[in-house]
């Protein structure tokens, strides 16, 4: 059977674009809070490939979407590097950061994080074998300079200006961990997709933070880098990239051929990434919380993307992942207006 999403990664026009969501599995889902607390945490539940896998199934029973994507986090590979982790409860990730005194010596070479990740090849291998066959697999990883936030930092930040001074004060210690990331990330990725991931995506969720030439150096180049290495070892394999909240900078990865697909965040007008279609396939970019509140602009909002995204090749998605207080009902239904 065809997989719909894969084909549209590679460039085919379907009437009907195929459907998947950031953060599809996660905390807004009754049996997820359920699984999580039979692993223990969050941590237990990543690592525990039995119970992932059943994670990432939930969201693909329930609402029926046209991808799945792997249940882990970018915050993985830090731990994977060698990097204190851990998630305090209602706060979010917590990370022996580089501001807390962390040398960056200490981080293992970027191929030696296999050991640690075997339970998300592992997790890889069973939902390659367990997903319906027209449901496309998609691995990913954080990209480094999303990635580094957290290692400099040591947890989420308002405006990253914390790490934006690090960067300023000491950029040959922070290139050089941008660079370590580059290399194990690539490690990373090449593993889930020798496991079985049909596509991968790379997040840099907080891109737009980045001023400047800064935006290219630290987002821009080093995804760059992942996505050609990657696609010389793996030429047939999709990279989605979603440099999220870099404005016109889109128009920039719009134009890299290793790019396949550009995911774009809800900021970004319709009409305006339609121009962007000329060059890559779009994936995005509903606001997630029109997923809490429902009713009738859901419908209205989901119908404008499809009138100016719809013309050509077109990924429906999110423009972030979803919020806990989502409500599955509003999933529903929008996953019945994109399909009616
Ligand atoms: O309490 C819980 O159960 C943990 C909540 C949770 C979940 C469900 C975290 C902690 N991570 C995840 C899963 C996850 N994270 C997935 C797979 C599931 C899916 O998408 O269906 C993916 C792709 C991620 C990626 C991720 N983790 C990103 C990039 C995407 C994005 O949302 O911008 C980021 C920034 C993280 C860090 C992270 N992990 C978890 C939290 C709460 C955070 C964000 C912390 C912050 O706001 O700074």
């Amino acid at each position: 059977m065809e997989k719909k999403l894969l084909e549209t990664l590679n460039g085919k026009k379907f009437k009907i674009p195929p459907i998947w969501l950031m953060r599809q599995a996660g905390r807004y889902l009754p049996e997820y809070q359920k699984t999580r607390k039979k692993a223990g945490g969050f941590l237990d539940l990543c690592y525990n490939s039995d119970l992932s896998t059943e994670v990432t199934l939930q969201p693909i029973r329930r609402f029926g979407f046209d991808g799945a994507i792997l249940f882990a986090d970018i915050l993985l590979i830090p731990q994977a590097l060698g990097m204190g982790l851990w998630f305090e409860a209602g706060e979010g990730p917590r990370l022996t950061g580089l501001l807390d005194g962390f040398d960056i010596k200490n981080l293992k070479p970027a191929d030696q994080v296999h050991d640690k990740l075997e339970p998300i090849y592992q997790t890889v291998k069973n939902l390659s074998s367990a997903l319906p066959k027209e449901t496309t697999l998609i691995g990913f990883a954080g990209a480094p300079w999303t990635v580094a936030t957290y290692m400099v930092f040591g947890k989420g930040s308002k405006d990253h200006s914390e790490v934006k001074r690090f960067v300023n004060q000491k950029p040959e210690i922070f290139d050089k961990l941008i660079d370590i990331l580059t290399r194990a990330t690539i490690e990373y990725l090449c593993q889930q997709i020798k496991s079985g991931a049909d596509v991968i995506k790379i997040f840099d969720s907080w891109a737009g933070a980045l001023t400047g030439q800064d935006m290219i150096k630290y987002s821009f180049d080093p995804m760059n880098k992942i996505a050609s290495e990657v696609k010389k070892r793996y030429p047939k394999i999709p990279i989605i990239v979603f440099p999220r909240g870099v404005g016109g900078g889109y128009e920039l990865f719009s134009k890299v051929e290793q790019f396949s697909v550009l995911a774009i965040d809800s900021a970004v007008p319709a009409p305006w990434a339609a121009n962007l279609q000329d060059n890559i396939t779009i994936q995005g970019n509903l606001d997630p919380l029109l997923l809490v509140s429902g009713g009738e602009k859901l419908k209205i909002e989901v119908e404008y993307l499809i009138h100016h995204l719809n013309n050509k090749p077109f990924v429906f998605n999110l423009g972030h992942g979803i919020t806990p207080d989502a409500d599955p009902n509003n999933v529903s239904r929008l996953v019945e207006y994109v399909r009616t």
